[in-house]
């Protein structure tokens, strides 16, 4: 069944932050659900484990903006 993870996200700073990595992830094979919150620099994510990694959904959103990082 799916999963859920919790990323950190640092370096958003406004609301189309939050839309353009919600819709990176969103795009993301096996991804079922991504919200990400400016206020608690998170995006919590529905994933199908068979299809993607979380380590990868952090390779996904990093840039020279945006660093993703997990726990476990
Ligand atoms: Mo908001 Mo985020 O103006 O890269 S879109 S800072």
């Amino acid at each position: 069944g799916n999963r859920t993870v919790v990323l950190d996200i640092r370096g958003m700073t406004c609301q189309s932050c939050v839309k353009n990595i919600e819709g990176k992830l969103a795009e993301q094979p096996g991804v079922t659900r991504a919200k990400v919150s400016l206020a608690d620099q998170t995006g919590t994510v529905d994933y199908n484990p068979a299809l993607v990694t979380p380590q990868q959904l952090c390779e996904a959103i990093s840039n020279v903006k945006y660093k993703a990082t997990f726990k476990g």
